[in-house]
């Protein structure tokens, strides 16, 4: 096992990872940047070492410094948590050149999925099912059209490059598909410097389902059971359940069986997610796989019981997975609330601010995932989300009861912040009914 670990993060996720090592008995060094001096993560780790200024280009984003930090600190691994440099290839390369394991997949997979029309084509000929569309990219927009006839309208123009909505259109007609495309195409160029396209039958009022895997360096993969993370604003995910409520148990089993081939089929290794969208009659399609731990596995680990984070550790020094698919009993039924330091009131605009009061609720079957404190600073440079609160209870009537308590109970003096906001959806009758979908925010909400 590795002796001491470097949390290439900060926040809440750098702090779980702290704790996860703690509990291990591995030596933990936080790095942070000048304007997380006074920060949970920095204050919580063994040691820490500061990275650079307050921009993340100079600090969670600067490769150079991470792994100077990791040399001279002697850690032997990286976790890098999510966001930041946790999907970047180039810094696993870098990894690997130093000498120091990284603590997710290859770089080659982590390459292989980032480009989603190239995980999308290597996906379908492992057999797993994915939205009808071009088998190969198309730059032309004529081109592009006569694929979309082919298809058939409403058709859905992504970017090769994109994820998290950009470069991103829906076309409901030939009239305005040209238009779209270009604007999609250039919003590509822009964001990722690329201009490859890809096309699909557009699904309307789907769910978004993932499902979490995991996976050991010898093969080993099992499923932890899917997450229904359709409550999204703008592509930001606001609420995320487990089990997913629309599922039969027989679907249950053919998609987490299908995430398992999907895995294999890779050669994948440590945490992954692959997402899926769920249509109106229950067909599901592959959408993208995510190579890292993702913000919402406390759910996942609420209802499998399973440590993810600890597991990963486990998977990235070379240990095989603690658990094996028969061992895996899900249970209950599991919610996380995202909470953001924001102004629902003014567009979600961010609210950075100091915190003049916290009170964080407990009790049976409750978790609080936060960096924050009383007195605490939230910097304005990076992003808005200040808590995860995650319940546990025996049905997902049980679990909403519990999660409006909470909410109702939880204090966050200072910053505006969404928590009213999550109480009101969780208020929705057709949330309690579970009618939820990828449009359920602007539908009950407007935009
Ligand atoms: C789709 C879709 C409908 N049809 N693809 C959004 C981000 C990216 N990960 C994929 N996305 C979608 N792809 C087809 N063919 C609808 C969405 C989508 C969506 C997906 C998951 C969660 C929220 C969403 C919100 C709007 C659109």
């Amino acid at each position: 096992m590795f002796g001491k670990i470097l949390i290439a993060n900060r926040g809440e996720i750098a702090v779980r990872i702290i704790r996860a090592c703690r509990e291990m008995g591995i030596q933990t060094v936080a790095v942070y940047s000048e304007a997380d001096k006074d920060a949970l993560h920095t204050q919580l780790a063994d040691e820490a070492i500061c990275i650079g200024p307050a921009a993340p280009k100079d600090s969670y984003l600067n490769m150079e410094r991470i792994l100077s930090a990791t040399i001279a600190s002697k850690a032997q691994a990286i976790h890098p948590g999510f966001g930041f440099l946790s999907e970047n290839s180039k810094f696993v390369e870098m990894c690997q050149q130093c000498n120091v394991a990284f603590i997710g997949p290859s770089a080659e997979l982590i390459q292989k999925m980032g480009n989603k029309s190239e995980a999308k084509n290597t996906m379908r000929k492992a057999g797993v099912p994915v939205v009808p569309g071009t088998l190969e990219p198309v730059y032309d927009p004529q081109e592009a059209l006569e694929e979309a006839k082919k298809i058939g309208f409403p058709v859905m123009i992504k970017a090769s490059s994109g994820g998290g909505g950009k470069g991103m259109r829906i076309a409901e007609n030939e009239e305005e598909f040209l238009g779209h495309f270009q604007m999609a195409q250039q919003e590509s160029v822009n964001a990722f410097g690329d201009n490859t396209m890809y096309l699909e039958r557009y699904v309307r009022k789907p769910r978004h389902v993932e499902v979490q895997i995991m996976a050991d360096k010898y093969g080993n993969v099992v499923h932890l059971g899917e997450r229904d993370c359709s409550i999204q604003r703008r592509h930001q995910k606001m609420i995320e359940e487990s089990p997913c409520i629309a599922l039969t148990e027989e679907q249950r089993q053919k998609m987490g069986m299908t995430a398992v081939e999907a895995a294999k089929a890779v050669g994948y290794e440590n945490a992954g997610t692959i997402e899926f969208l769920l249509d109106e009659s229950g067909e599901f399609f592959f959408m993208e796989m995510n190579t890292r731990i993702q913000v919402e596995h406390p759910v996942t680990e609420f209802v499998s019981g399973v440590d993810l984070v600890k597991e990963q550790i486990r998977v990235a020094a070379g240990l095989p997975l603690s658990v094996s698919q028969d061992e895996i009993h899900l249970s209950g039924h599991a919610i996380e609330c995202r909470i953001n330091a924001e102004d629902p009131e003014h567009g979600f605009m961010p609210c950075p601010g100091t915190i003049e009061y916290l009170h964080l609720p407990g009790g049976n079957g409750v978790r609080i995932d936060t960096a924050a404190y009383n007195g605490y600073g939230i910097p304005p440079y990076y992003d808005s989300m200040i808590a995860k609160v995650i319940v546990h209870d025996k049905d997902r009537e049980s679990a909403i009861r519990k999660m409006l308590s909470v909410l109702g109970e939880l204090v966050v003096d200072g910053p505006k912040t969404n928590i009213d906001f999550q109480y009101e959806i969780l208020n929705q009758p057709d949330f309690q009914k579970g009618k939820i979908t990828t449009d359920f925010i602007p539908e009950h909400f407007g935009e």
